[in-house]
């Protein structure tokens, strides 16, 4: 975890938009001395950023690292609630397991865990997640929102809605939302989302959102069996992204989206989320564990249920499943 020092350090660089911050000021506005403001700046460069030292003007930051470290996520990070504390790996078996831990560990609502590279990052029903290193966003974030628990599935459509106005504002690309979770481009996925609870039978004590984006890969860096139906930004918009710019994004939009669920429930929510759907008004196969389904789907209920209408007028409710469009 960032000490509060450097936390405040990048705090005021990212407030200086550029410009050059002094020694003094920084040990003032920090509260520690001039020595211990320099120590922070040579740990910086030792991780990677270029800072500018200027006589009697002071440092400024003129590289980042391309790295997705909390130093990097925080430095122009202007959430208040979401990445408070960032918990950073290079290498981890899968991010929701560390935030599961965490959040045992009454981690405060907030809480980020992001990683380089996943050697088992998790899909949904054991599935696996293809998570190579410094080529996406393998991020899990910790809620604790006091809701009952059949709400709980509307933070998974809540999170697909964040992630899609993110790739729309960094990319200018237009991804749409095929039910529960997964982020189209072209029908091709690029963002898989994962919500997992803690729980007891009435009360949620955290709600782990896992949200895994392709942003730098090219075609060659997936496996076969993937080519045909992933896709990254970079393939899409051809040109590669700065992964700590997107999580920010990515904090900001959960983050607005999240204080307006609170503020005002799911309505706002599904409307925004229908808008961005692909498979809402299509025929549509939905394969649950107990079967398949086919029929019109009809849109989501307030819980975020998908609603099937069958040949003979029926009506289901579908809580889980994979979705394909009938051609
Ligand atoms: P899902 O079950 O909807 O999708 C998993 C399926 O998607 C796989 O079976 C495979 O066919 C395909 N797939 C695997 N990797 C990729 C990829 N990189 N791009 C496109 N398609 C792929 C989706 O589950 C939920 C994924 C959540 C991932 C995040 S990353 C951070 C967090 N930590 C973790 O372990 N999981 C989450």
């Amino acid at each position: 975890m960032q000490s509060e020092l450097r936390k405040k350090l990048l705090a005021a660089f990212t407030e200086s938009n550029g410009e050059y911050l002094s020694g003094q000021y920084l040990a003032d506005l920090i509260g520690c001395s001039r020595t211990a403001v320099w120590k922070h700046i040579e740990e910086l460069r030792r991780d990677g950023f270029e800072l500018e030292a200027v006589r009697r003007k002071g440092y400024r930051i003129v590289k980042t690292t391309e790295k997705v470290t909390a130093d990097e996520i925080r430095l122009g990070l202007k959430t208040s609630l979401l990445g408070t504390e960032i918990h950073y790996e290079e290498s981890v078996d899968s991010t929701q397991k560390i935030a599961h831990r965490l959040a045992y560990d009454d981690a405060p609502e907030g809480t980020i865990v992001v990683a380089e590279e996943q050697l088992n990052g998790r899909g949904r029903m054991d599935r696996k997640w293809h998570s190579p290193k410094y080529t996406g966003i393998w991020m899990s974030v910790i809620l604790r929102p006091e809701i009952p628990l059949p709400r709980a599935p509307q933070l998974t459509l809540l999170a697909a809605v964040a992630v899609v106005q993110s790739i729309e504002e960094c990319t200018a690309l237009s991804p749409q939302i095929k039910w529960p979770n997964d982020i189209l481009i072209g029908g091709k996925k690029v963002t898989g989302i994962l919500t997992e609870l803690q729980a007891e039978a009435d009360r949620i004590f955290s709600i782990i959102i896992g949200i895994g984006i392709n942003v730098n890969q090219q075609l060659e860096d997936y496996p076969e069996e993937l080519r045909g139906t992933a896709t990254s930004l970079a393939i899409e918009k051809g040109g590669n992204l700065s992964r700590a710019e997107l999580v920010r994004v990515v904090l900001q939009k959960l983050e607005n989206l999240y204080k307006l669920y609170m503020e005002k429930g799911f309505y706002p929510i599904r409307l925004l989320w229908e808008s961005y759907a692909v498979s809402i008004g299509k025929q549509i196969t939905a394969r649950t564990i107990s079967g398949s389904i086919s029929g019109k789907a009809l849109g989501i209920t307030e819980e975020g249920v998908l609603r099937i209408e069958d040949e003979a007028g029926e009506i289901h409710h579908v809580y889980s499943a994979d979705i394909e469009l009938d051609s």
